[in-house]
């Protein structure tokens, strides 16, 4: 019975003949042996040796273990572990992100980052729309597109909810979307919804305004491209897809489907259960990446370390940069900041992020202003005019009245 070492440091491989993932670790072991148990498992190991394993499988298949720095492992998994047609991200997680985390010999492992050699990187489409995309259809080339989510999240009627938008428009956003929970529940027909908030988006282009609205068709697998199709038909002008609890596959199935024609809004939901931890689970920016290779044009990065959601800065940066690299043969995506955000945050979002380049939303930053949705709404595109005319926001505010109303509620960070 053969016995075979996955350690490789050192070693110069081919990254166009690997995916490249780094791992940090946390273990009692020594850090070699946690990290060759990681590419045993995730290849042609398990725990103990066995008979079947021959040398030709073992130098086509097994990954490597090609650097450790600290508690940082770096392991190569060859691209012909990984499937040609079919398979596609589940098996590409299962490989990558799959038992490791289950492994005795280790306390935590988390995944913070994967590099894709170009025959995988070719197999996927990316954004059908993009950044670029979406300010085209909103008619908005550089300053951020400004959205809200319906608040409440849930409980509204489809008229209340497109009376809602209507406001949110008439108040100058650019962006509004379901919430995540919201997809078609009785009190909000999907249908009803879309088809009363197509009206009131009209009546927006009809007053020389255009904004679009993300339907969230979050739904299970075998449904979600028909469900998108009939959305489309109803008038949806963009669609919202909860990418952790459907899937990569349901991001795929839709932006890869030749019949949909509008962007498509990704959100996160439940990715604290693996991204919040810093020693387990997943970071975002393999989310981001995955995300983008599956064909999402808008998605939700946290808010640079400024909301109400956890998140440090840098982790931010890196979402930002996994949106917005060029590295890799797809269109950019929109970065979304969402959660927790009001107008006198907005200029340190700005600044955190470095760009104008991004999709900045709020929900109860809009539907909590002092005289309504539409004031809220006026105050979060003046907080944008300030940050984006290099205007100090107090100052703006001084000639703003909806903005001022907002200072004073809610301040500034
Ligand atoms: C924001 C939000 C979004 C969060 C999710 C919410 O509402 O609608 O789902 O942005 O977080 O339900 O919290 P508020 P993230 O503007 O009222 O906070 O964007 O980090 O995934
Ligand atoms: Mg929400």
């Amino acid at each position: 019975m053969g016995s075979y070492s996955y350690m490789a440091l050192g070693e110069e491989i081919d990254r166009d003949a690997y995916v490249v993932c780094k791992y940090r670790v946390t273990t009692d072991l020594p850090m070699e042996k946690a990290a060759e148990a990681i590419a045993a498992e995730q290849s042609t190991g398990t725990w103990t040796g066995i008979s079947t394993l021959n040398d030709e499988v073992f130098r086509n298949y097994a990954a490597k273990v090609t650097a450790i720095d600290g508690d940082m492992v770096t392991i190569a998994f060859p691209e012909a572990d990984f499937s040609i047609k079919v398979g596609a991200v589940p098996q590409i997680l299962s490989v990558i992100s799959g038992n490791l985390y289950g492994l005795s010999a280790l306390k935590g492992v988390r995944l913070e980052d994967v590099e894709f050699p170009k025959g995988i990187l070719k197999q996927y489409k990316g954004p059908k729309f993009g950044d670029a995309g979406l300010r085209e259809i909103l008619h908005r080339p550089e300053k951020p597109l400004v959205g809200t989510i319906v608040k409440p999240k849930i409980g509204l009627s489809p008229k209340d909810t497109a009376k809602y938008i209507y406001e949110a428009g008439s108040g100058g956003l650019t962006n509004g979307k379901d919430d995540e929970t919201l997809v078609d529940q009785a009190f909000c027909p999907i249908e009803d919804r879309t088809k009363a908030v197509a009206e009131a988006l009209d009546r927006l282009r009809e007053e020389g305004h255009y904004m679009v609205h993300a339907i969230n068709i979050s739904t299970n697998g075998q449904d979600v491209r028909e469900l998108a199709e009939d959305a489309q038909k109803w008038g949806a002008s963009q669609l919202m897809i909860d990418v952790l609890t459907c899937g990569y596959g349901a991001i795929q199935a839709v932006a890869e489907d030749p019949k949909i024609k509008v962007p498509i809004h990704v959100h996160r939901t439940m990715h604290a259960a693996m991204t919040k931890d810093p020693t387990n689970g997943i970071s975002m920016r393999v989310i981001a990446k995955l995300v983008r290779m599956c064909g999402g044009d808008a998605l939700h990065i946290g808010t640079l370390g400024v909301g109400k959601m956890e998140g440090a800065i840098t982790e931010g940066k890196q979402n930002q940069l996994a949106c917005q690299s060029d590295d890799v043969p797809y269109k950019k995506v929109m970065p979304v900041c969402s959660g927790g955000m009001y107008p006198g945050i907005v200029p340190a979002v700005i600044k955190a992020a470095g760009t104008n380049n991004l999709q900045i939303q709020a929900g109860g930053g809009v539907a909590g202003h002092p005289e309504g949705v539409r004031a809220g709404a006026m105050a979060m595109c003046q907080a944008v005019d300030s940050a984006f005319e290099g205007v100090d926001i107090e100052k703006y505010a001084e000639t703003h009245h909806e903005l001022k109303l907002a200072l004073d509620r809610w301040g500034t960070k």
